[in-house]
């Protein structure tokens, strides 16, 4: 897709950075990045250092970061260091949503943007690769408390290649896989024939299709395109061996996560926040390193992807 010229982007409260802009007037390659990783999923005396790093590690790639997030009424695509500190040390950032976008924009409170928000702005400027953590999903116990994260509906409307550690372990894994299904989002793993599981390399459930190199996932994203289908694309890779988690200590603190979330009747758009929180807190920094290191893969990954042809 080629840069929407900036007569068409005239007028709206959107602001990308000339770096970004740049690079997708010439077809050059750029992943887009969420900010609730910084402002909600990861701890303040660091969130920061790696905010830069994931920057770095999509650059050691050939390719241009967007860091997405809403400032001063605007929403901006690709931020400097000045805005990245302010989404990495405010108070008042919000966790930004599809849904809370136009609030965020309207009230002139700075927000954050989550993988359905990410993925949604990424694709208006033309961007067409981004990577994240994990992916929201269906949490557990959704079949009563309805929580299934706004990210999957959000994917089921951007035609984009999304590079993720596969859903958080806290949520209910093959229930999201199978709403996935359902809302057509391709799913390819890298690498790998088990989907991952965030904090740990596999899960029990079996990924659709296995894929061996970036050149193969832009291969499958322009034939998406092609075709126009607008959905999507999700390319699970796993953490690194040297990087998961212990299992057992990653189950034991699930358990004990999600009892704290039901005792202190935590809702909404803060239990996902909540758990990451409660992993780092409980898990003497092991699942802080696990999440740091899997991001800054995706974002290689995410980068070699956009490098290979599917970037802008
Ligand atoms: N991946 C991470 N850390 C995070 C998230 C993803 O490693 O904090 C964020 C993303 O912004 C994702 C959000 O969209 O968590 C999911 O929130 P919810 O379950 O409320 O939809
Ligand atoms: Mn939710």
């Amino acid at each position: 897709m080629t840069f929407p010229a900036s007569d068409r982007l005239d007028g709206l409260p959107v602001e990308v950075h000339p770096e970004v802009a740049e690079a997708l007037r010439h077809g050059g390659p750029v992943v887009a990045l969420e900010s609730t990783i910084i402002s909600h999923g990861l701890p303040r005396d660091s969130n920061m250092q790696v905010a830069r790093d994931i920057e770095q590690s999509v650059r050691a790639a050939g390719a241009v970061p967007a860091t997405i997030a809403v400032l001063d009424g605007r929403v901006r695509v690709g931020l400097d260091e000045d805005a990245l500190l302010q989404i990495a040390s405010r108070d008042d950032v919000n966790k930004a949503s599809i849904r809370d976008v136009a609030v965020a924009l309207a009230r002139r409170v700075p927000g954050a943007t989550t993988v359905a928000s990410t993925a949604w702005l990424a694709s208006l400027v033309g961007i067409e690769v981004f990577a994240t953590g994990g992916l929201g999903g269906v949490h557990r116990g959704a079949a009563t408390s309805w929580d299934e994260s706004a990210d999957l509906m959000g994917l089921a409307a951007a035609p984009i290649v999304v590079v993720c550690a596969g859903v958080k372990s806290i949520l209910d894994v093959p229930a999201t896989l199978e709403r996935l299904e359902s809302l057509s989002v391709g799913v390819v793993g890298y690498r790998t024939d088990r989907f991952p599981g965030f904090y740990v390399r596999e899960t029990e459930m079996a990924v659709p299709w296995r894929v061996e190199t970036p050149e193969e996932v832009a291969r499958i994203h322009a034939a998406n395109r092609a075709l126009g289908n607008s959905r999507a694309l999700v390319v699970a890779n796993p953490i690194e061996p040297e990087s998961e988690m212990d299992p057992d200590l990653h189950d034991d603190v699930l358990a004990a996560g999600l009892a704290a979330l039901r005792e202190q009747d935590v809702r909404g758009k803060d239990v996902t926040p909540f758990l990451l929180a409660f992993f780092h807190e409980r898990t003497g920094g092991a699942s802080l390193k696990a999440n740091v290191d899997l991001v800054l893969a995706n974002a290689r990954l995410a980068g070699q992807i956009a490098v290979a042809g599917a970037g802008g």
